[in-house]
């Protein structure tokens, strides 16, 4: 399988970063911060560490430090008793705030007095100020804020997946940690000027700005699982090395997603059933484009955006609130059971059309072929763009645990998660204790 190559043109700044700077709820006003930093520097007793020196601190061993609204807090001993205590290593060397954001039972005033015995320190007023210095030639400078705990594969474009401890944490995938996979920087979308277009119908092109989708059509909600075609992918590696985005395991997350049908859009355009005699696909073109103004595209059957089991969304809400700027703001389509490529986010225009998209990523990208084939032999005409994907089944993310486990209770749990494409249900789950010479069918 191939998928997540990068687009040829694609050369915009494109780095690799193993973390991202920590967020931080210190955004403030620039100057309310210089001069709350200057009275910490005055009054405090408490030495200045920079974040260099907080950053080393992300282990038992090296001691476990965090920052909270610019304090300095050494929580190695705490680290031990806490409830989840491994959890709480992923804020290591970082800020505390967007983990109690993910977590708000930690927003009580007794754990901000508990946190207060392990103070240690004042960050430095540069570190504090580092977070907002913007640069403007660069066309990624306003993208959106991302939760630290994602594991980044790519900043430029922004790429990246939570930890499996995290995904398997809730059968919803919180926003703020569902993987993210852009393949051009994020586009600012006005909500008040947005109009989305319908074309390739008889009734000529159908125009509506988000008050209209929103308005004219009534809403269904629709849980559906996303799934990078990559997922998975640094599994692949193991056996012969692939190009592209070296995924774990959480390339794949789930939401209840809000919005218009497909089917009721296509249908107030003009469709009808004498159409699917000329056209056979739905193209759909992102607002996101690359240095030569190309934007992102793919397209689906026509068979499944009219279906009149009509599952697929024009959707503006993701788990209940609009749609944050990562994932498609103001309107982005949700294919549920199909490769996550064709869920094209940022929707700028839906054409029904005799033709599949014309774009790189439905005719040179996300199609599979044999093993035998490599990118100088293979012929990308020759297969057909994937859709519907296979299944996917998670190991356990700490296999040191479960045999610990064993040893003690002679009982195992095994978390992970099980999904099967093209909308169907998984069937089963088998577990293997013994490297898989034999299985047990799980309840
Ligand atoms: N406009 C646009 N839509 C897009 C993409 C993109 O880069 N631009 N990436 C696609 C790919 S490859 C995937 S896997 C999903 C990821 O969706 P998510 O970021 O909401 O998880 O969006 C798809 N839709
Ligand atoms: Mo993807």
């Amino acid at each position: 399988v191939t998928g997540g190559r990068p687009h040829p043109l694609q050369n915009i700044g494109t780095c690799i970063t193993k973390r991202m700077p920590p967020l931080s709820s210190l955004m403030q006003a620039e100057q309310e911060d210089t001069i709350r930093v200057q009275t910490i520097e005055k009054t405090s007793a408490f030495p200045i560490f920079s974040q260099e020196e907080v950053t080393s601190h992300r282990s038992l061993e090296d001691g476990v430090w965090v920052t909270y609204k610019g304090g300095v807090y050494d929580i190695t001993e705490f680290v031990a008793m806490h409830p989840g205590g491994d959890k709480i290593l992923l804020a290591a060397g970082g800020a505390l705030e967007p983990f109690w954001a993910l977590y708000a039972v930690h927003n009580q005033e007794h754990v901000l007095e508990m946190l207060s015995e392990y103070k240690v320190g004042e960050l430095s007023a540069e570190d504090l100020k580092k977070q907002k210095t913007i640069k403007t030639s660069d066309p990624y400078s306003s993208e959106p804020e991302r939760h630290p705990v994602l594991r980044i594969n790519n900043l430029k474009p922004f790429n990246a997946e939570p930890p499996p401890e995290i995904l398997s944490d809730s059968f919803i995938t919180p926003s703020a940690v569902f993987f993210k996979r852009n393949h051009l920087p994020v586009p600012q979308v006005d909500p008040a000027s947005y109009q989305l277009q319908v074309e390739g119908l008889p009734g000529g092109v159908l125009t509506l700005s988000l008050e209209e989708l929103k308005t004219r059509f009534s809403k269904h909600t629709v849980t559906a699982t996303l799934q990078c075609a990559g997922n998975r992918r640094s599994e692949m590696n193991k056996v012969k090395q692939v190009k592209g985005l070296n995924w774990g395991i959480a390339a794949i997350s789930n939401a209840t997603w809000g919005g218009a049908r497909l089917r009721d859009v296509l249908l107030a355009a003009g469709y009808r059933p004498d159409v699917a005699q000329r056209a056979f696909h739905v193209q759909f073109e992102g607002l996101d484009k690359d240095v030569t103004g190309t934007t992102y595209g793919a397209s689906i059957p026509l068979n499944k955006a009219v279906s009149e089991e009509g599952d697929v969304l024009l959707a503006y809400e993701m788990n209940g609130v609009d749609l944050p700027a990562d994932h498609g703001y103001p309107v982005r389509v949700v294919v549920p059971g199909t490769v996550g490529a064709r869920n094209v986010k940022w929707l700028g225009k839906i054409i029904v059309s005799a033709d599949e998209s014309s774009s790189h990523w439905q005719q040179n990208d996300y199609k599979g072929f044999s093993p035998g084939t490599d990118w100088d032999t293979v012929d990308f005409k020759s297969a057909p763009a994937i859709q519907e994907l296979p299944s996917q089944v998670s190991h356990p993310p700490h296999q040191q645990t479960v045999l610990w486990l064993i040893a003690v209770l002679e009982e195992v749990a095994v978390k992970g998660y099980a999904w099967s494409g093209g909308g169907r249900e998984v069937v089963r789950v088998d577990v293997s204790l013994d490297g898989g010479n034999t299985w047990q069918v799980a309840n």
